[in-house]
């Protein structure tokens, strides 16, 4: 199916405006994507029609908030497939998700000695909680390194595991270097082992097609924000045998079935780990986003990411002294590079004044720019709504920036 993008794009309000006079080329879709007027509206709409606190009150407003969040729930399953609604955790976001996962799985798992596998290009994200774990518990994180073209070397994986790992977490897309991790491949080493995997899904779940129970793996987390749908909202999936043994990650309401001072028993799943109020209409809203990339199909969208992404990989590399970091086959819509000469804040600076908006700095991977021994890059990250014609805007003015400097 060929997309029409134009159509497309005119579903986003954000993308009609000018930035310092000049239509504005959005390429920073992988710290955050922008909404269609279709999730606004789910927004709007809520807190317009049907806006109550949700499974706790017995009036009309409650009970229908407490039906649109829950349908949301199983939009998340379908969507990767989970096998029950009861896996599908609302949280934050993918941050959140990998917090609970540490402190509840550290509680209920890890002991002194134990080992951690983290992999290098991880997002910071999916390397501090479990060092804070680590360091509470007296564990060890273990690095899992990458190669200079930015790939995993899953041959050394079945080295650095012991008797004493316990988990690895590894990122399905790398939010710098764009690789697609072999997360069935990772999983099955892990699984002969008998260790759990972790999957951090952020920069996967807006791309790919995400099938929890063919990939196999133990957890998975993605953001909300950046498939389209409102901030604020994450999901934690998790094989149920596993949900059921961690612990609480927070206490609070909705969490307990029962407190006295005497203790405290506690919820089913899901709602044993969704202490609190949530973000009720941002939950609501993301539903709304599942529905609009499921529309368009996550194939159809992945085949036009990746054609932007090919059409502009040719066009860096034909720019004199351009190094992009990550060059796997198996890559998502994110390049990053860097220029002989001109330190990428320059360029990312230089290039806002052309309406074009991209991210510079480590990308909250330092581990990552350490292998490559840099401070940062500039990265240009794709979505569906993005253009050709957008990428031939960004090489002109990346070429004038360049001269310039
Ligand atoms: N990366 C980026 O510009 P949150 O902030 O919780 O929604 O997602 C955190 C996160 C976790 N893992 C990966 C691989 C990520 O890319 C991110 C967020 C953004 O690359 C913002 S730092």
């Amino acid at each position: 199916m060929t997309l029409d993008i134009q159509k497309i794009r005119e579903d986003f309000p954000i993308l009609q405006q000018k930035i310092y006079n000049r239509p504005l080329v959005y390429f920073d879709n992988a710290a955050t994507t922008q909404r269609p007027q279709q999730v606004i509206d789910a927004l709007n709409k809520t807190y317009t029609e049907y806006y109550g606190n949700i499974h706790r009150a017995a009036h009309f407003l409650a009970d229908k908030a407490t039906t649109a969040y829950e349908e949301t729930r199983e939009k998340v399953r379908s969507l990767i497939n989970a096998e029950t609604r009861e896996q599908i955790i609302f949280t934050k976001g993918t941050t959140e998700s990998i917090n609970l996962v540490a402190f509840s799985f550290g509680e209920a798992f890890i002991q002194a000695e134990d080992e951690i596998i983290v992999s290098e290009m991880e997002h910071h994200s999916n390397i501090v909680p479990w060092q804070l774990m680590a360091g509470r518990k007296g564990a060890k994180i273990v690095m899992l390194p990458i190669d200079d073209d930015g790939r995993l070397q899953i041959e050394d994986l079945e080295k650095l595991i012991t008797s004493r790992t316990k988990l690895i977490a590894v990122a399905h897309v790398s939010n710098v270097l764009g690789t697609i991790n072999p997360i069935a491949e990772i999983t099955r080493i892990a699984h002969s082992k008998g260790i759990r995997i972790f999957v951090d899904g952020a920069q996967a779940a807006p791309h790919l097609h995400i099938d929890v129970q063919k990939l196999d793996v133990d957890f998975y987390a993605l953001s909300a924000h950046k498939m389209y749908g409102p901030n604020g909202v994450g999901v934690l999936y998790g094989k149920k045998e596993l949900l059921d043994q961690l612990p609480p990650y927070q206490g609070g309401g909705e969490m307990i079935s029962e407190v006295k001072f005497s203790g405290t028993t506690y919820n089913d799943l899901p709602y044993k780990f969704e202490a609190g109020t949530p973000n009720i209409s941002g939950v609501i809203a993301f539903g709304a986003a599942i529905d609009y990339i499921r529309n368009i199909g996550i194939e159809n969208l992945a085949a036009w990411e990746h054609e932007l992404l090919n059409y502009a990989t040719e066009k860096l590399l034909g720019i004199p002294g351009l190094r992009i970091y990550g060059t796997q086959p198996e890559k998502s819509g994110v390049i990053s590079f860097n220029v002989d000469g001109v330190h990428f804040f320059d360029l990312g600076t230089m290039l806002d004044k052309f309406g074009i908006a991209v991210r510079t700095g480590h990308h909250c991977a330092d581990p990552l720019m350490d292998h490559f021994g840099i401070q940062g890059t500039v990265r240009a990250s794709f979505a569906f709504y993005n253009t050709k014609e957008e990428i031939d805007v960004f090489i002109e003015a990346l070429k004038k920036v360049i001269a310039m400097f």
